[in-house]
Parts: structure tokens; C-alpha cells; sequence
């Protein structure tokens, strides 16, 4: 297994639209592996390939209460029902230091493969289905910032800008 180096915005590769997974042989299920050790390192609840340069469909996923590790894969997936928005905060490892609120849906029913190709199915509520949109737009090379007025997204990036550099 192997840490992987996440991205940054403004790395254009956060921009590619990820491909279909067709091929589930050694290649993949080391990418997945890899993936989780970094989503544990960081520490993050979700981690899509886009985000360590890897144009694939393909997200890991924690949202495990305290300490009880709860690890989803989702491969190409869908999201085939929605309910009403709500408004939500959110981070990104992608855009570190920071985090502002954005609508997401509250619940979702997710369509996708897991990491052997087999189709499954699940209905989510909370972080898990903020995760599963967040991810899913990260494959669509979005980020969450995108959902923010330009002013709002200015701001916050300036805030990083300043926090970032405080750091050194
Ligand atoms: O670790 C993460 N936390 C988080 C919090 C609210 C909504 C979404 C997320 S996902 C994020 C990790 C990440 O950037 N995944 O792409
Ligand atoms: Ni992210």
C-alpha cells in the first residue's frame, strides 16, 4: 500500500471528467487500496480518484461513527433519486484550511458497482449523502466551490490564500 499525493485547486486535473470503469483486475483494486490509506492519513470521510490525478470513476468512502470503520466503494456511480436541499457544510482535501455551506440534497439513492463490478444500491441520509454528492461531483471534475456565488468563492479563497501562508 502507498500514500498518494492529493491535489490542490487550481491543479487542472481536478477539472477532467473521470472515465467509466470497465477493467476490475489488480491495477484497480490497488488504486482502491491506496486511496483508503490515504483518505485514513489525511484525515477524510471520502476521497475520489480524481483527486490523486486518476481519471476513473471510482470514490471511497468512511462515515463511521467514532472509531467504527465503515469503508465504501462507489464505481461509476448514480445518483437516481433526490428529496429537497439543504444547506450544509463542507470541506475539501482538494481546498484545504477552509470550508463554506453549500445545498446538497438530504437524502439520496445511489446506483453503482463495487469494487469486484457487482451493481448495488443504497439510500442514504446525512454525511454519508453529502459525501456520495460531493464525490460524485469530483468525478465530474466540480468542486464545492462551484455551488458558492462568485463573491463567496473569491472570499474564501482568499481566506486560504492568508491561512496557507500564515502557515509557511
Ligand atoms: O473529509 C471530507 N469531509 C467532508 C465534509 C463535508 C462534506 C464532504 C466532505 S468530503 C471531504 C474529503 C474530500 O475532499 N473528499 O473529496
Ligand atoms: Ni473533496
Amino acid at each position: 500500500m502507498a500514500l498518494l499525493e492529493i491535489l490542490h485547486h487550481p491543479d487542472p486535473r481536478l477539472r477532467e471528467k473521470a472515465q467509466t470503469v470497465s477493467d476490475f483486475g489488480q491495477d484497480l483494486q490497488r488504486l482502491i487500496d491506496d486511496m483508503f490509506e490515504t483518505m485514513y492519513d489525511a484525515p477524510g470521510v471520502g476521497l475520489a480518484a480524481t483527486q490523486v490525478g486518476v481519471a476513473l470513476q471510482v470514490a471511497v468512502m468512511d462515515c463511521g461513527a467514532d472509531e467504527q470503520r465503515e469503508p465504501r466503494v462507489m464505481i461509476n456511480p448514480e445518483i437516481i433519486e433526490t428529496d429537497e436541499p439543504e444547506v450544509v457544510d463542507e470541506g475539501c482535501l482538494s481546498v484545504p484550511e477552509v470550508s463554506d455551506r453549500v445545498r446538497r440534497f438530504r437524502r439520496v439513492r445511489l446506483r453503482a458497482l463495487d469494487r469486484d463490478g457487482n451493481p448495488y444500491e443504497l439510500e442514504a441520509d446525512g454525511l454519508l449523502a453529502q459525501c456520495i454528492q460531493h464525490e460524485k461531483d469530483h468525478l465530474d471534475g466540480k468542486l464545492y466551490i462551484d455551488h458558492l456565488s462568485s463573491i463567496k468563492r473569491d472570499r474564501l479563497l482568499k481566506r486560504q490564500r492568508k491561512l496557507r501562508k500564515q502557515e509557511g
